[in-house]
């Protein structure tokens, strides 16, 4: 491809997920020249690119929408409690073409470098296609789930078969059927494929490091009388979604679970896990603040594996010691009944580690089970993976890597001193994967967006976060972490997924109200905490 040089750009964005998206329309509106660079060739970003069998969202599809335009939110009609990728896929793709976005993305382009100009006050941007661009503004629409874990097992180049990464599946659907396949890791991506996969293949065989808790999800198609109330006063759901710590709305119950008796527990347990999906976590209000707490609604799941799985060897296999929801709790459907199948053998890898990846499948403590086909659902490099993967460098050429070597540091997780006119949209620091993701990034699209538009109606080059802001940020993250269960498990949301990485707990937990709040008084207070010149 031809490289372009184009010094008039206002706003470079990389990434066209649902961030990319919102921030090209909202940006656009301000009167701004935005060109967005995607990897993919298509948008959709998380959705575009994890198409593995049974991909489907964790939070209502009525819910997990934009609301930035109330006629969008009318004329869409979601099919499903929980919205399929492809179906996900569709609205995306529907959003770009009804608000005439497609124009200014460019696909199949990877951003390689944003190196920041001191003298123009410019970030000069690098493709792999060989643009070089130059923008006042770069925003990193990169999401929090993007930069795909490949582990480093021996001999995996060596693999005869076809290997797949379920964050990386092939446009076209995979058929296992006659197949023998392994599949590594048990988090959510592997709770949802392997039901559909286990359908097809000859025989599957599932590797478990570590085991994860699921409930079902109880998903359905959505009755029409459902949609037309919710349609009826959405703005309603919207608000009330915004006054809850994850951004969507479900019935959360404040009490303690200790305070319940051992039959008003089990009552509301059942509740939940008859309703299914996420509020689970939501029966009381201790789950992740006490380990006694946590422990009654560990031991209530625990006992459904065990009604659901009929060989007890296995049930005990597949049943967590850990705490509920520390991970990422998953949502599935028909998970721990697929060990009922004649074809699927789990694999117990927790006190013997993968040996090597041999060309004819995969050795474990010196016995090699032979396979025609190998999934890695390993997970991401989360959070902070995909900018870490991009050369950017800010004032005295300082590199974000080596900035963040020890743990990401940002304000707002929108804004890293030392990077002047940068934004992350969803960064590590903000709410991210503890909210509602649409809700996250129309939030920080909309700062973002009020930002430039305040800087250049007081003709102002540059905003960066003071160093003293950002430590006082970076406190207060590690102080809401503190307190909360999440913040004490080996999990992706501290980094410890990935072999050398910092262990540091990224996301905000101290909910997404707080969060908005404390966004909404740094600019009432004339962008406090920031350098702006
Ligand atoms: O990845 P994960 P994921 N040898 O990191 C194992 C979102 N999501 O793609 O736990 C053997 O959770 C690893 O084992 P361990 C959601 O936020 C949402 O499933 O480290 N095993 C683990 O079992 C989710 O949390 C939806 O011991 C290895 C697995 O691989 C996030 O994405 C659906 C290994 C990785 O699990 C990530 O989910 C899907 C090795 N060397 C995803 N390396 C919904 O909305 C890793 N593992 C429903």
């Amino acid at each position: 491809m031809a490289q372009t040089t184009e010094t008039a750009l206002d706003v470079v964005v990389v990434g066209a997920g649902f961030g990319g998206i919102y921030a090209l329309y909202r940006l656009r509106q301000i009167g701004l020249k935005v060109r967005v660079f995607e990897a993919g060739s298509g948008v959709g970003g998380t959705w575009y690119w994890n198409r593995y069998p049974g991909a489907r969202c964790d939070v209502e599809s009525m819910q997990y929408s934009y609301q930035f335009s109330p006629e969008l939110e009318q004329e869409w009609d979601w099919t499903e409690k929980y919205a399929t990728q492809p179906e996900i896929l569709r609205y995306a793709n529907h959003v770009v073409d009804r608000f005439d976005l497609r124009r200014d993305i460019q696909f199949d382009t990877r951003v390689t470098a944003a190196h920041f100009d001191e003298q123009s006050n410019r970030w000069q941007v690098r493709t792999d296609k060989g643009d070089q661009v130059s923008a006042k503004f770069c925003l990193m629409a990169t999401g929090c789930l993007s930069a795909t874990n490949v582990p480093n097992i021996n001999g995996l180049d060596s693999f005869k078969g076809s290997v797949y990464h379920t964050g990386q599946w092939p446009h076209e659907p995979v058929d296992f059927t006659g197949q023998r396949v392994a599949i590594i890791g048990t988090g959510s991506s592997a709770v949802q494929s392997i039901p559909i996969i286990a359908q097809q293949a000859k025989h599957l065989y599932v590797y478990q490091r570590t085991p994860n808790y699921a409930v079902p999800a109880r998903n359905a198609p959505l009755a029409p009388e459902v949609k037309k109330a919710i349609k009826a006063d959405y703005a309603g759901l919207r608000k009330r979604a915004l006054e809850m710590p994850a951004g969507f709305a479900f019935e959360f119950n404040p009490n303690s679970a200790l305070e319940a008796t051992p039959e008003e527990r089990q009552r509301e347990y059942e509740k939940r896990w008859t309703a299914g999906g996420l509020p689970f976590m939501g029966s009381f209000g201790d789950l992740l603040f006490n380990h006694e707490a946590n422990a009654t609604a560990a031991e209530f799941v625990r006992g459904k594996i065990h009604e659901l799985v009929h060989d007890r060897a296995v049930a005990d296999r597949l049943a967590p010691k850990t705490i509920l929801g520390c991970k990422r709790l998953c949502v599935d459907s028909g998970y721990y009944e697929t060990f009922n199948r004649p074809n699927v053998t789990l694999i117990d890898i927790s006190g013997e580690p993968i040996e090597a990846i041999t060309p004819a499948g995969v050795k474990v403590g010196g016995n090699e089970t032979v396979v025609d086909a190998l999934i890695l659902a390993t997970g991401f490099d989360a959070m902070t993976g995909t900018l870490l993967r991009i050369d950017i460098r800010g004032k005295d050429g300082l590199s974000l890597n080596e900035k963040w070597r020890a743990g990401p540091r940002t304000m707002l997780g929108l804004m890293t001193a030392g990077f002047p006119n940068l934004f992350t949209i969803t960064g590590p620091g903000s709410p991210s994967v503890l909210a509602m993701m649409i809700l996250a990034v129309e939030q920080h699209v909309n700062w973002v967006a009020d930002c430039v538009a305040y800087m250049r109606k007081r003709g102002l080059a540059r905003i960066e976060p003071t160093l003293d802001a950002e430590d006082k940020w970076v406190s207060h993250v590690n102080e809401v972490a503190a307190p909360n269960l999440r913040s004490t498990c080996s999990s992706w949301y501290v980094g410890a997924n990935v072999p050398g990485k910092p262990c540091v707990f990224m996301p905000y937990i101290g909910g997404f109200p707080l969060y908005v709040r404390k966004c909404d008084e740094v600019v009432a207070k004339g962008y406090e905490g920031f350098s702006v010149a």
